[in-house]
């Protein structure tokens, strides 16, 4: 079954979002398979985003990222990473959709409150560098039949 990584970033968590962004992917139907909350390290900040390493906001970025607790996140479901994606909206707040959790509740591109994968792929690499396997709970929803046909 498909999976995707996201994490609320440092300013979901101190803007107290947590429990709302967590309500709109449970309430879509996808199924929490992984959380936890933690103080990300330099080292790992910066694997993340090894892609921005040679943007000009990446230095920023990575401070940002380890400033204050984030909480990460593992999701399944069919579907899951292209559908994340636009439950999150379009990197910069000001101009993402209505209705999306950084349209909803953000203005500012540097403090756009959730990460989500942006493919397949790199769904599984993040999964991977943020959760060891044995951080992960296989698990069969009742609510199934009642999502599914
Ligand atoms: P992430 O889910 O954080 O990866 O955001 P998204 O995939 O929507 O957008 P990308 B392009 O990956 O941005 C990564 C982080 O870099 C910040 N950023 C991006 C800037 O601050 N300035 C820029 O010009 C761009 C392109 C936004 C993202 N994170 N934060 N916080
Ligand atoms: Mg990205």
């Amino acid at each position: 079954m498909e999976r995707t990584f996201l994490a609320i970033k440092p300013d979901g968590v101190q803007r107290n979002l947590v429990g709302e962004i967590i309500r709109r992917f449970e309430s879509k139907g996808f199924t929490l398979v992984g959380l936890k909350m933690m103080k990300v390290s330099r080292e790992l900040a910066e694997q993340h985003y090894d892609v921005h390493k040679e943007r000009p906001f990446f230095p920023g970025l990575v401070e940002f990222i380890i400033s204050s607790p984030v909480v990460a996140m593992v999701w399944e479901g069919e579907g899951v990473v292209a559908a994340a994606r636009k439950i999150i909206g379009s990197t910069n707040p000001l101009t993402a959709e209505p209705g999306t959790i950084r349209g909803d509740f953000g203005i500012n591109v540097g403090r756009n409150l959730i990460h989500g994968s942006d493919a397949q792929e790199t769904a599984q690499r993040e999964i991977k560098l943020w959760f060891k396997d044995d951080e992960l709970v296989s698990w069969e929803p009742n609510l199934t039949p009642w999502l599914r046909e």
